[in-house]
Formats: C-alpha cells, structure tokens, sequence
C-alpha cells in the first residue's frame, strides 16, 4: 500500500508530522524545507529507501527547479503534493505591519506554492495524484492582525477551488485543509521567537497537534480514487468565533 508524497515544510510542524504519518503506512516520502540538518534527520529516521530530502526555499523558483531534477531514483513517481510550507509573521494591525514580513508571506504562502503546484501538475496528471493545500481558519474569518497572513490563505483556498475545476477529467484530486489553533512552531516563527507568547497562547487551550492535522492529510489522501474532499475546516474544540465590532465616534 502507498506511493510517493512530496510534502513541503517537512523540516517542523505539520509537515514532520505528515512525513512520519505516511512512512509509517509504508509510503515514499520526499522531505523538503530550508534546513538541510533537520531534513537528514527525518530521512535517517525514515530511513533512505522510504525518504530523501530536497532542500530549497520555496520562494527561489530556480531552486525548486534544480532540486526537482535531481530527485533520487525511486522517487519521480508523485502521488501526492502536500504544499504545506508557509508561515503567518507579525500581528500587527495593517497600518502598524511591516511591508516586508507581507512580501515574505505572499512569497511563501501564494507564489511558492503556486509554483511548485504548476511545476508537479504533469507528474500529477500522469499519476491521477492528489493536491493537498494547507489552508487556514485565517482565510476564511478575518481577525485583528491576520491582514497578510489571511490573505494568503483565501488565495490557498480559492487556488484549491480553481484547481479543482481546471483538472476536471484528469483523475487529480485536491483539497483545502484549513486548521484553527495547531501548536506548531507557527507562533514561535509568527513572533520572531518569542517562546513565552508562544507557550502562553497554547497554555490550558488544549490546541490541535501537528498528528492530527498529519492524520486528516493521510485520511484525506487515502480516499478512493473516485471521491473528492473539496474542503475540511478544523479547530480545537477551545477555538470558536467572535462577533464583529463597531467603532463610535465621539
Ligand atoms: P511550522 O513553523 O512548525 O512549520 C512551517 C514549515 O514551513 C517548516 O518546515 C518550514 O521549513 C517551512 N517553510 C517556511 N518558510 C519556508 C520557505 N521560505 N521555504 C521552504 N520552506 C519553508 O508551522 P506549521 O507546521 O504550523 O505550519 C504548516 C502550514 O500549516 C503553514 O502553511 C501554516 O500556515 C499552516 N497552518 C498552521 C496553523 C497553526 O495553527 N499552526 C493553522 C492553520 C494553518 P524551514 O523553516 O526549514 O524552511
Ligand atoms: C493559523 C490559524 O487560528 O492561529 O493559520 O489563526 S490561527
């Protein structure tokens, strides 16, 4: 049972998790992030015949290209794209953020995964594959400070849609996974580093665990060929809604 899956921002998190989710059903597993230590890590954990690495930045389109040519033997025929890396920075309001933490998470979250997707299509295609986006809550409810970082994850919402109908007749199936509060490295990454705001927003929540969210990636992937989960949204049972607010003069 099993084929190969690429998953991006294998390196923590989610992705890791996933990594280890599919190996351990026996799957092929292509780990790729930034940080090529943490990335031989997971493979020797994996071990080399069920994983190997690529390491790249996601946002250097010719880096991806390169890595994506020199994938061992073994390992060409993807089943299953899982474009997880991406990253929220800052929480500032739009007027306080900084253009810059903005630029970085377009490039990440929408033209990073964009491009990877539009590089794997012909092997998805030949594959009958699976796309699986990570979305985010954040996409959908807007909340103060999530500005940018919401922005992208409408785009990987919509981008999923789009997919969907674009591949219509190819086999290809794709989803939108879209979490609450997972405790990850997210807030620590969201921060610049800051490991007591990180501690204190997980603290007494009870928050999603990058096993589950790796456990609806497998449960979605493993579906029958001829079943499409278009979305999945999740949160924390501790998570829910607020209502709107209005501003008064005077
Ligand atoms: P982590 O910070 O734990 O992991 C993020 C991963 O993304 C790392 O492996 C990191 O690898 C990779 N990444 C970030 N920037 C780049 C880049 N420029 N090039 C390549 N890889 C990159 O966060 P999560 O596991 O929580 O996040 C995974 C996904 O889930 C993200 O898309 C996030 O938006 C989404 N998500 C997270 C939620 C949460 O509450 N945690 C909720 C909803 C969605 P490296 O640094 O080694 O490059
Ligand atoms: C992040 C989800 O709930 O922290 O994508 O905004 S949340």
């Amino acid at each position: 049972m099993g084929g190969t899956v690429l998953i991006t921002g294998a390196t923590a998190g989610i992705g890791a998790a996933a990594a280890r989710r599919f190996a351990a059903a026996g799957w092929k597993v292509i780990a790729t992030g930034r940080r090529r230590e943490r990335l031989d890590a997971l493979v020797a954990e994996l071990g080399a015949d069920r994983a190997c690495a690529l390491t790249f930045d996601i946002r250097d389109e010719a880096a991806i290209d390169a890595a994506l040519a020199g994938l061992p033997d073994g390992f060409g025929d993807i089943d299953v794209l899982i474009n997880n890396a991406g990253l929220a920075l800052g929480t500032a309001p739009a007027q306080e953020a900084d253009l810059g933490q903005w630029r970085q998470m377009i490039d990440t979250n929408v033209t990073g995964l964009a491009t990877i997707t539009y590089r794997l299509l012909p092997r998805l295609i030949a594959r009958r594959g699976v796309i699986l986006n990570l979305g985010s809550v954040a996409g959908t409810y807007p909340y103060r400070g999530g500005n940018a970082y919401g922005g992208t994850k409408a785009f990987v919402r919509q981008f999923s849609l789009g997919l969907r109908s674009d591949l219509h007749g190819t086999g290809v199936r794709v989803t939108s996974i879209e979490p609450g509060m997972v405790e990850t490295e997210f807030t620590l990454v969201r921060t610049s580093g800051d490991q007591a705001v990180s501690d204190a927003l997980y603290a007494g929540a009870s928050p999603m665990t990058a096993a589950d969210i790796a456990e609806t990636l497998y449960w979605v992937a493993t579906q029958p060929a001829h079943l499409n989960i278009n979305s999945i949204e999740l949160m924390p049972v501790s998570q829910s809604f607020a209502g709107f607010q209005v501003a008064r003069e005077g």
